[in-house]
């Protein structure tokens, strides 16, 4: 990090613009449904990703569309985006071109998710509560741009806006990373049973975000390993 930057760091810590915090055993609770709150992730991104995996895990009991993820950049609002579409369905964007999973309808309980995307072969792969599904196809040859708008709770539709509230979260969401590259199943594995994890650009254990709106951070209620 330059001197710059890092005074920017400082600076943006002490006016209490952007926290960065540990927050293992936390949860962003988004209250509102539908809402209008979200939050930005801060990731220490410096070139234009050829691969990339982002996990997360999320408790709700929405049936409508919503965000889990939406990385924007300013020439495609859907750069990475990983949406529920309906229960039973999870959809995984790059550079505006999609890929379904069918999954099993939620059972009413957490959900860890992994997706990952390799440029070279144009491959996707989608991990639920850390188990793989069926490897698909998607945008070989693409480069995901680096100056990016990324957000938990709303779906861009532009730059760092454009929402629409009847696509956003509402319930929990926790132990959000993005790496740039593709994880090895064995980490997958990690990543579902909260186990250490390779360095990322967003980790939940050093997470630099700022909260827009209805959204709490609260410790666990309980464990959250799915079945
Ligand atoms: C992306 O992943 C492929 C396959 O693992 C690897 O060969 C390539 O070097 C990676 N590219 C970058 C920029 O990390
Ligand atoms: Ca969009």
């Amino acid at each position: 990090m330059g001197q710059l930057q890092l005074w920017l760091a400082v600076l943006a810590v002490l006016s209490g613009i952007v926290a960065q915090e540990d927050l293992y055993r936390k949860v962003f609770v988004f209250r509102k449904d539908p809402s209008n709150a979200y939050v930005v992730l801060r990731a220490k991104l410096e070139q234009p990703l050829q691969n990339f995996t982002v996990c997360l895990r999320s408790y709700t009991d929405l049936t409508r569309p919503y965000s889990l993820f939406s990385y924007a950049t300013k020439a495609q609002d859907n750069e990475i985006l990983l949406l529920k579409p309906k229960p039973g369905e999870y959809r995984l964007y790059v550079g505006g071109k999609f890929v379904t999973f069918r999954v099993p309808e939620g059972g009413r309980d957490w959900e860890h998710v992994c997706a990952s995307w390799e440029s070279a072969t144009g491959i996707a792969e989608f991990w639920l509560n850390g188990k793989p599904w069926p490897r698909k196809g998607l945008q070989r040859g693409y480069t995901v741009g680096v100056e990016a708008a990324v957000l938990l709770g709303q779906e861009q539709d532009a730059f760092g806006g454009g929402f629409d509230v009847y696509n956003s979260f509402s319930g929990e969401l926790a132990d959000v990373y993005l790496w740039d590259v593709g994880l090895s199943p064995d980490k997958m594995r990690a990543a579902y049973q909260s186990l250490r994890l390779p360095p990322a650009v967003l980790a939940w254990k050093s997470l630099s975000y700022e909260v827009k709106g209805d959204v709490v951070v609260k410790p666990r209620l309980r464990e959250v390993l799915g079945p």
